[in-house]
């Protein structure tokens, strides 16, 4: 149903501008897997009673071939790094705020809400709402989004959503909605992603997966941008159909949850999944819904220029866009950002069309897709104004 062309009487949307902020602190493949290796040394040797016994699985040792083979992941960026890499702690080691602080989330948020402004030809005082889209938002309440806008001095009305790695798609349709009915003049898609926070550094199937960063959309009706460089959005679709393939139980009920001395599993409580189930369900998943996308647009595939899609795996994204056109489509049709920044959840495919779309000409046709939990995927076909 909603990937049906916007009616004749609706006004045209168009992303008038993009933005990405990242840590500086670039992790290497080598880096972590020295210090997993080291961590599961130690781990094993904490339990070799257990592990003889037959009640523990001893941890197995990373590799780092493995991961560019499997992946395509050569590094990634992260909040913070010493904690990260520490053997006896394997998490980032983020300092508590104050309440009158700026949360980090809001803080990564304002550099790529300001580069998106800046393209966009605005400044704070013309956003009246604000989406931020993300896998993992710091706290329950008050919304992120809500601090971001305090920040930045915008007004209108703000709220946080969570579609995991789809955020990004699932919070752009949401601002096209917005646009398209009125109750929005100017909306600044914002997606905060500090997946080291609840990735899982202690066993090799995850360690590599995520990365951080932020990035940032603004969407307006054609009619009032003043940017000289424009997508129009000629349709949104969205699709979520249920798995526990990709799971995080983390959530308010965690500590009722509890029963005395039988504490939740602290790895049930970050990222999991069951990765070559995800690969297989999620590739065609992805594949027909952009193909039925297009029909519906009347728009043949080997008409798009290029497709961002969500960055997670590059042998997935090779499939996916086989299964789309029927052939194996070269990095310019698919730009790969992944083997820098790794997984980034709702940022990934939004980091791919900040970095590669300076190239494309009026009238280029090109797709943002992303992919992720629930299951859920979205798409936004755009063209160059
Ligand atoms: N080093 C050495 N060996 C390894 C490593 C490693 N780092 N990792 C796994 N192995 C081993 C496994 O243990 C396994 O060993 P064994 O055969 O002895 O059991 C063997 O390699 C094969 O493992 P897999 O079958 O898992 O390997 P795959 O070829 O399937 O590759 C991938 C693993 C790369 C994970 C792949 O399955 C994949 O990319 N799948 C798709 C994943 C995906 O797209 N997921 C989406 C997740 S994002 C999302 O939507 C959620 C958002 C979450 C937000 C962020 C929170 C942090």
């Amino acid at each position: 149903m909603n990937a049906a062309p916007p009616s004749r009487t609706s006004p045209d949307i168009v992303i008038t501008g993009t933005g990405l902020a990242h840590p500086p602190h670039s992790v290497s493949n080598a880096e972590l897997v020295a210090s997993l290796a080291e961590s599961v040394r130690i781990w094993n040797d904490a339990h070799a009673a257990e592990i003889e016994a037959g009640t523990l699985v001893a941890r197995a040792t990373p590799d780092e071939e493995f991961i560019v083979k499997a992946s395509g992941i050569h590094s990634r960026y992260v909040m913070e790094k010493e904690g990260v890499l520490d053997p006896m702690r394997m998490r980032p080691i983020l300092p508590l705020r104050g309440e009158d602080e700026l949360g980090i989330q809001a803080e990564m948020a304002v550099p790529a809400v300001m580069e998106a402004l800046q393209q966009a030809g605005r400044t704070p005082a013309d956003v009246d709402a604000i989406i931020v889209g993300a896998s993992n938002i710091q706290r329950a309440y008050p919304a992120v989004s809500i601090e971001l806008q305090h920040a930045l001095g915008a007004g209108g009305w703000a709220y946080d959503m969570n579609v995991a790695c789809s955020s990004a798609t699932f919070s752009m349709q949401a601002a096209t909605d917005a646009l398209r009915a009125g109750s929005a003049d100017c909306v600044v898609v914002v997606n905060p992603e500090i997946t080291s926070g609840h990735n899982n550094f202690e066993l090799r199937d995850f360690h590599f997966i995520f990365g951080d960063a932020c990035t940032a959309v603004v969407l307006e009706r054609a009619d009032d941008a003043v940017a000289t460089e424009r997508w129009t959005v000629l349709g949104t679709k969205l699709a979520t159909q249920f798995s526990n393939n990709i799971r995080n139980d983390f959530g308010f009920l965690n500590s009722s949850e509890a029963r005395p001395g039988v504490d939740r599993d602290p790895h049930e409580l970050i990222f999991r999944q069951r990765g070559q189930q995800v690969f297989k369900e999620v590739c065609p998943m992805v594949a027909s819904h952009i193909k039925d996308h297009l029909e519906a647009l009347t728009l043949d595939p080997q008409g798009v220029r290029r497709f961002w899609l969500h960055q997670a795996n590059l042998k997935m994204n090779q499939l996916i866009a086989k299964g789309v056109l029927g052939r194996v489509p070269d990095v310019d049709e698919a730009p790969v950002v992944l083997d820098e920044f790794a997984n980034t959840s709702s940022a990934g495919s939004v980091i791919a069309f900040h970095r590669h779309r300076a190239d494309l000409g009026a009238g280029d046709l090109g797709v943002i897709c992303s992919f992720g939990a629930g299951y859920s995927v979205g798409s936004i076909v755009v063209r160059k104004v």
